[in-house]
């Protein structure tokens, strides 16, 4: 259970932001796939090891999705790496993870690393903003991305980011009809279990983030999803 490939639903917690020990209890034991470390601001390496260690209490399988260099620690199950690939800046492609291997190259077990073909899809987001991302793709292009990713990268995940609001579930149709082998992750706007049901029709893998801290019940909801592919 520690490869994404064995996901069909998970949460993801942002590090900066706080969450109750029976919160926290209830996400870890809700029968969810794993629990992702992640956010855009403000992940320093003292709330990522806080909540990791929180997280450890429970069975669940942990990963970490880098942020930065400096939050980056051991004992998490899996880093997950995200390039975005509709960002005009190399940076976010792969600068950090070219800073990355020069510092820590010599002492990485690669097989815990996981690339992520990143495409962020809503332009008021932070990450829309922070890697100034072409938020506009048409189907076409999504099209081509996923193929992209899957036949010419070749990376394990394409990770479909609409985070903060829910998405357009037609280009994410569009998106899988790309991948064959690439597993596809959406993220993005999830409030109700009808909505993960919705987007799980297509996609492989289905992240809830926001909900948890504004509604718990709903977020848990979503859970069940799993084992209800159509
Ligand atoms: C964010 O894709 C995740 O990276 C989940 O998005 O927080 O909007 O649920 P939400």
């Amino acid at each position: 259970m520690y490869e994404i490939n064995d996901w069909q639903h998970a949460f993801k917690l942002d590090p900066a932001k706080s969450i109750d020990d029976d919160a926290l209890q209830k996400i870890c034991e809700s029968g969810t796939d794993a629990i992702i470390v992640g956010g855009t601001d403000d992940v320093t390496m003292d709330n990522v090891l806080d909540l990791m260690s929180r997280i450890r209490r429970y069975t669940v399988p942990c990963a970490l999705e880098i942020s930065n260099l400096e939050s980056v620690i051991p004992g998490f199950d899996r880093y997950l790496v995200p390039s975005v690939l509709n960002s005009p800046n190399v940076q976010f492609h792969n600068g950090l993870l070219i800073e990355a291997l020069k510092q820590y190259g010599h002492m990485l077990n690669f097989e815990e690393f996981t690339m992520e073909g990143y495409i962020v899809l809503n332009p008021d987001s932070k990450v829309a903003k922070l890697t100034a991302a072409d938020t506009s793709l048409d189907s076409d292009s999504l099209y081509a991305y996923g193929q992209m990713v899957e036949h010419f990268y070749r990376y394990p995940v394409c990770y479909i980011e609409y985070s903060g609001t829910y998405g357009d579930v037609s280009k994410v149709a569009e998106l899988k009809s790309a991948l064959q082998n690439t597993r596809l992750v959406y993220g993005g706007g999830i409030e109700t279990l009808q909505q993960a049901q919705e987007m799980f029709q297509y996609a492989d893998t289905i992240v809830v983030g926001n909900i948890i801290y504004s509604d718990l019940k709903q977020a848990l909801e979503t859970v069940k999803i799993k084992g209800k592919k159509g």
